[in-house]
């Protein structure tokens, strides 16, 4: 599944980095001890040793499920309730000793459980088989005309499918290196673009940060500028942003749509028209089409939601028989997400179905998970959780509190979510209101709270 043992840099985070041959070796050395267990969890901290675990899980065949090391206690709860993990590895130290090889497991044996919010509820473990990330780094390479030649430079955090799915086993597999930030910094990001990076990932609000720095400093725009293609994707970009940074730097970024069910979906390819505002054309092998309420195709230029098919897609939701059903019709994975398609077959997503999902800074959040940890605060009576927009991170999360006494301090429920959740579920706003709007079922009415 990733390239052969070799002298070449596979992996450099900060100035430690790692060969292809010391990565096998390191990683094997692991494997040989996971082998025979069912699933682990890895602390994803921003270091060697996460994508060391997170290789010896596929190298043995066991699942590996990536936690965010700043998780909150009550998410940290709910996934190792949810997924059973045998071991839980926390920058395990690396040991590079003699090993058996290990036989290609079969390609839908699960390789990741990424977790995701949902409008309600807690997360749902989104199970990834082999066969999904081979096909999709592949069809990627295609799109972006990714070899082995390319070194990435991207700072995101290991517990998604872009940082982790896309941006780390990609280059693994292309026999390529991966230079991560350990923290997204514009200049950093310049830095390695200037001395040999070929390619960067980021989310729209990092190339937000990366416009209003490139306009500033026409050394970090030619150093942008000089790279072969920046990628971006988890969230819409904005044309403006686009613009700003194709101005300044003479570069496109090139976007793609994705999501952790189905990986990557669509992409603008490095040699395609890079047009603002759109995703571009179904990657090689995934199969997209735009529907009604009534599941029927639209036409061009009429908005519908996105449904895909193809060897991209994941197994199940974890022990969520139900959801994983609800996700499907006629073998079509409903991606909630709207969009529209131009008459060169290129999509421009418009919004989504639920207004109950926020994206912030690229992570998506269910409005009623914040709810509910909101609701075990005893100063709050009633709470309503809707998302603004936002210039740097898209949406920012906004809560709609009725207190049940005297109002607590902002701040007090921002860091109850981040210590019950996790950080980049905070509120960045709290709004204190005698009584939420509702209907007559009761019903809050989140399009009536606005500013
Ligand atoms: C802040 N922090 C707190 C806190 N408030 N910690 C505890 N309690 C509180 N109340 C900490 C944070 O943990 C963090 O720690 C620091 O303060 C800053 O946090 P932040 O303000 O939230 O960071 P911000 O600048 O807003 O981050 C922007 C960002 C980030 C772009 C860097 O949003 C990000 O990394 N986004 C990437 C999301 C992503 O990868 N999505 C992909 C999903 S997959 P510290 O230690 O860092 O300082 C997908 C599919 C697809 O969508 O298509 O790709
Ligand atoms: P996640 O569930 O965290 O993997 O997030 C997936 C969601 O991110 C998708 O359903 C979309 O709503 C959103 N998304 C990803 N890429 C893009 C993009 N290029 N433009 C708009 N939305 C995107």
């Amino acid at each position: 599944m990733l390239a052969e043992p070799s002298d070449r840099e596979a992996l450099r985070f900060g100035d430690r980095s790692l060969t292809y041959a010391e990565l096998h070796e390191a990683a094997g050395t692991l494997a040989a001890r996971l082998r025979g267990k069912r699933r682990v969890a890895v602390w994803a901290t921003h270091t060697i040793e996460t994508c060391v675990a997170v290789v010896a899980g596929l190298k043995a065949g066991v699942a590996v499920i990536p936690l965010n090391p700043k998780i909150g206690e009550r998410e940290l709860d709910h996934i190792l309730n949810d997924s059973q993990p045998d071991e839980i590895l926390t920058e395990p130290a690396l040991s590079f000793e003699d090993h058996e090889d290990f036989p290609e497991p079969d390609d839908e044996t699960p390789a990741l459980i990424i977790y995701t919010s949902g409008t309600t509820g807690p997360p749902k473990g989104v199970v990834l088989p082999r066969r999904a990330l081979k096909s999709n780094l592949d069809a990627l390479a295609a799109a972006w005309e990714w070899t082995a030649d390319d070194v990435l430079v991207h700072g995101l955090p290991l517990f998604h499918v872009h940082g982790l799915g896309i941006g780390i086993l990609g280059p693994l597999r292309r026999g390529g290196t991966v230079r991560h930030l350990v923290r997204f910094d514009v200049r950093r990001a310049a830095h390695e673009l200037a001395h040999g990076a070929t390619m960067m990932f980021g989310v729209p609000t990092m190339y937000h940060r990366v416009a209003d720095e490139v306009e500033q400093d026409p050394e970090l725009a030619k150093a942008f500028g000089s790279a072969r293609i920046l990628v971006s994707g988890s969230a819409a970009l904005p044309a403006t942003d686009h613009e700003r940074i194709a101005k300044a730097t003479g570069q496109r970024v090139v976007e793609r749509y994705g999501m952790s069910e189905t990986l990557m979906n669509v992409s603008v390819r490095a040699s395609g028209d890079r047009r603002p505002g759109t995703v571009g054309l179904p990657l090689d092998g995934v199969q997209v089409r735009l529907v009604d309420e009534a599941g029927t195709e639209v036409g061009f230029d009429t908005i519908g939601e996105i449904e895909v098919r193809g060897p991209n897609l994941f197994l199940e939701y974890l022990n969520r028989p139900d959801a994983t059903k609800e996700a499907f019709r006629d073998g079509w994975f409903r991606t909630g997400d709207m969009a529209v398609r131009e008459a060169d077959g290129y999509l421009r997503i418009v919004g989504r179905r639920a207004t109950d999902l926020i994206k912030s800074g690229g992570y998506k959040i269910g409005a009623g998970e914040i709810e509910n940890a909101l609701l075990e605060h005893p100063d709050v009576a009633e709470v309503a959780v809707t998302g603004e927009p936002d210039d740097d991170l898209g949406e920012r999360i906004v809560a709609w509190v009725v207190p049940a006494g005297a109002a607590p301090k902002p701040e007090e429920l921002s860091d109850h979510v981040a210590k019950l959740l996790s950080p980049h579920k905070r509120p960045r706003v709290v709004r204190f209101v005698e009584a939420l709007p509702r209907n007559e079922m009761g019903k809050v009415l989140k399009r009536a709270l606005g500013t």
